[in-house]
């Protein structure tokens, strides 16, 4: 499996690499290469935490073989957490979320009709679902779960709270000057 993984990854699903010198910690998924204009928030957020994160495109539909194999070997490769963003039938989350130990965030790529999918996943297989096209709170929420175990990821949390705080505040300042 792990050969297997390494050949497909090898090919142009491959789109960026967070911090590609340390072993990624989260796996941002979709099913298209045209969810990456959304799901690219998600890895802004990734790079402003230093947390190191890998980026791919794989498609429960036109890739199968390759999500089965990149979802039962994830974990195996130190990912401990899957951000998943897709569109249309929105099968990706669910799936992907059905063959790893991994808690699974999906994100619901434009049209309302995504999330209402998402949202009819099975018992037994959760996935976190976020707002349509929201993979900035879909990355917060991944990190807060992993700031658990890392101190340091959550002094980070704080501060970015605290900063968007401020910069609410400082923005109502300006309104009274
Ligand atoms: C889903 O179908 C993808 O996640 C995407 O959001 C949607 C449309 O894909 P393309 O036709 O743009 O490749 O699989």
């Amino acid at each position: 499996v792990e050969n297997k993984l390494k050949s497909l990854l090898s090919k142009e699903d491959k789109i960026s690499d967070g911090l590609s010198q340390a072993t990624p910690l989260v796996g941002i998924i979709m099913g298209s290469d045209s969810d990456l204009p959304i799901m690219k928030e998600a890895a802004k957020v990734l790079d402003i935490f230093g947390v190191p994160y890998e980026v791919r495109i794989v498609s429960a539909h036109r890739t199968p073989e390759l999500m089965n194999v990149y979802a039962k070997s994830a974990h195996k490769r130190g990912i401990q957490v899957i951000i998943a963003g897709a569109g249309g039938a929105a099968h990706l989350p669910g799936m992907v979320a059905s063959e790893t130990p991994l808690p699974v965030v999906s994100v619901p790529i434009r049209g309302s009709r995504s999330v209402l999918y998402m949202l009819q996943i099975p018992r037994g297989i959760p996935t976190a679902t976020v707002g349509i096209n929201n993979a900035e709170n879909a990355v917060l929420l991944a990190l807060r779960t992993l700031a658990i175990l890392y101190p340091d990821m959550q002094a980070s949390m704080i501060q970015y709270q605290q900063d968007m705080t401020d910069d609410v505040l400082r923005k109502g300042d300006k309104l009274m000057d």
